[in-house]
């Protein structure tokens, strides 16, 4: 009962600021071995080679095939559930990426992640989350956002004065709209900031990121049923998303026993 007013609340924050932080989220074991696994695929990832990534950032994709210890983050009981009571039961991953923000990197350009859609406002098609696998400060680069600007009307751009940073301790997440404004803020301090950023999205929309290409076969097998219908492996409905009219699911094991 105290767990489902826990989610009204958070669901009701989100719904009105267009952003909540759920602080403190991973125990200190299960944050050692997200960091551990960030620094083992950031191991030799140079900068990004565009303004938007961030020539000071490195940036890893294509992380379904190599899980490891996020998995725990991208199924999160208490996130899985606030995206879902916005999403409903079906939805996908939209862009999933590991970012590491370096010393001097500059504020990001500001832009919301819906914005790739081009969809009347009303349409809630994207929940996302930032992981902080560092603590977020302002001197470090924590995210700037522009709280209810999901709400603003198309062509309103934040001021200055509208930004503020979420300020969380590693293993907390700040869920948040696809219509918030925001940005990575400028890295001031002389350490790498981390973050594990996940869209998601309604399940008839092309998200950021091919999953099943980038995954494959194999690695979506070896995936549990729920990670496999976020990566796309579950039509949006009877006739949307299916192959040869058969569901994906069970077209990706049939093709598994034939082997
Ligand atoms: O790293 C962050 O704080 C946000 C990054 C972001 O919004 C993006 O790259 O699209």
């Amino acid at each position: 009962m105290a767990e489902n007013s826990d989610i009204d609340q958070t669901s009701a924050t989100l719904r009105e600021n267009g952003f909540v932080v759920l602080p403190a989220l991973l125990s200190d074991q299960q944050l050692a071995a997200v960091v551990q696994h960030a620094d083992n695929l950031l191991d030799g990832v140079g900068w990004s080679d565009n303004d938007f990534d961030g020539r000071r950032t490195r940036r890893v994709y294509s992380l379904l095939g190599r899980l490891g210890a996020f998995e725990s983050l991208l199924t999160h009981p208490q996130v899985r559930r606030l995206v879902t009571a916005r999403l409903g039961e079906v939805h996908q991953f939209g862009m999933l990426f590991l970012s590491a923000v370096d010393p001097g990197q500059g504020a990001q350009a500001l832009h919301f992640d819906a914005g790739v859609y081009p969809l009347p406002q009303d349409v809630e098609a994207e929940t996302n989350v930032i992981w902080a696998l560092d603590d977020f400060t302002a001197e470090n680069g924590a995210t700037m956002i522009a709280p209810g600007s999901h709400r603003w009307p198309a062509g309103r751009r934040p001021q200055p004065p509208e930004l503020v940073p979420v300020v969380m301790s590693a293993g907390s997440a700040v869920v948040y709209s696809g219509r918030l404004w925001h940005a990575a803020g400028h890295n001031r301090s002389r350490a790498t900031r981390r973050a594990l950023i996940c869209e998601h999205v309604l399940p008839w929309l092309r998200p950021a990121d091919n999953h099943t290409l980038a995954t494959g076969v194999e690695q979506l097998l070896s995936l549990t049923p729920e990670l496999r219908r976020l990566a796309g492996v579950a039509p949006a409905s009877k006739y949307l998303g299916v192959v040869g009219g058969q569901d994906p699911e069970q077209w990706l094991l049939r093709s598994a026993r034939s082997r």
